[in-house]
C-alpha cells in the first residue's frame, strides 16, 4: 500500500514536469542547416528561430575554436565586419503574462581579456525591441569550459522578445553561446503538493520502520 503511494507521487511528478517545461526556443541549439561542414564559420542575417536585431550579423561556427557544447554548432555575437559586435533576437508569442520563466544557455569566453567576452541578455515585450530592456549580464575569460547561465524572467505580455548582445571590447572575438532553453519555470500545483506531502509522510514512516 505505502509503495503504491511512493510511485503513485512519481508518476504525477514526471508527467507534471513533461508538460510544463517544454523548451519554447525554435532552434535552441543553432543546428539549423546553414550549410557549414567541417570546421567552418558563417556569418547571418538571420537563421531559423533568430534574427539580427543589431550590429552586423549572427555568426555560426561549428565546431571551429572549440567544440559546441550541444551538437556541432554554436554561435559567437562579436561576429565580423564594422560593428561587430551583434544582437540576436527571438520573439516568443503566447506567454503567460506574470509567469516567470527559467531562462538557461551555455556560455564560454573566447579570449583572455577581461571586458572583451560579455553577453548581455535583454527581454521585453514584442515586438519593441529598441533600447532593449537589460535583463542580466555573463562575462568571463579563456581558458574557461563551457558555464551553465541561469536566469528568471517574467513574462510582462504575452508576445515578449529574448535577445542577447555582444558587449565589451569590439575585435570580432567574444563570447559563445549554445543550448538555449527558456521554460516556464515549476511551480507545483496544488494536487502535487499534497501528493508530495503524502510521499515525504510514507518515507518518513518506513524510515521509522528501518530504525
Ligand atoms: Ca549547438
Ligand atoms: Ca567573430
Ligand atoms: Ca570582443
Amino acid at each position: 500500500m505505502m509503495k503504491n503511494t511512493i510511485k503513485s507521487v512519481i508518476i504525477a511528478g514526471s508527467m507534471f514536469a513533461a508538460s510544463a517545461n517544454a523548451n519554447l526556443i525554435t532552434n535552441s541549439s543553432f543546428e539549423s542547416d546553414e550549410g557549414l561542414t567541417g570546421s567552418q564559420w558563417g556569418l547571418y542575417d538571420t537563421i531559423d528561430g533568430w534574427y539580427t536585431s543589431s550590429g552586423s550579423k549572427i555568426e555560426i561556427q561549428r565546431n571551429t575554436v572549440t567544440n559546441a557544447q550541444d551538437g556541432n554548432q554554436y554561435v559567437e555575437l562579436d561576429s565580423h565586419h564594422a560593428d561587430s559586435n551583434s544582437s540576436m533576437s527571438q520573439d516568443l508569442f503566447g506567454l503567460t503574462v506574470g509567469q516567470t520563466y527559467q531562462l538557461d544557455f551555455w556560455y564560454k569566453a573566447r579570449t583572455n581579456q577581461p571586458n572583451d567576452n560579455g553577453i548581455n541578455v535583454s527581454w521585453g515585450p514584442s515586438p519593441d525591441i529598441s533600447p532593449f530592456t537589460y535583463a542580466f549580464n555573463v562575462d568571463g575569460v579563456a581558458p574557461m569550459d563551457w558555464k551553465l547561465v541561469t536566469g528568471f524572467l517574467t513574462a510582462t505580455a504575452e508576445d515578449m522578445t529574448l535577445t542577447f548582445s555582444a558587449v565589451g571590447r569590439e575585435n570580432t572575438l567574444g563570447g559563445f553561446i549554445d543550448n538555449v532553453s527558456l521554460k516556464a519555470a515549476s511551480v507545483p500545483e496544488p494536487a502535487s503538493i499534497a501528493l508530495l506531502g503524502l510521499g515525504l509522510l510514507g518515507l518518513a514512516s518506513r524510515r521509522r520502520k528501518q530504525a
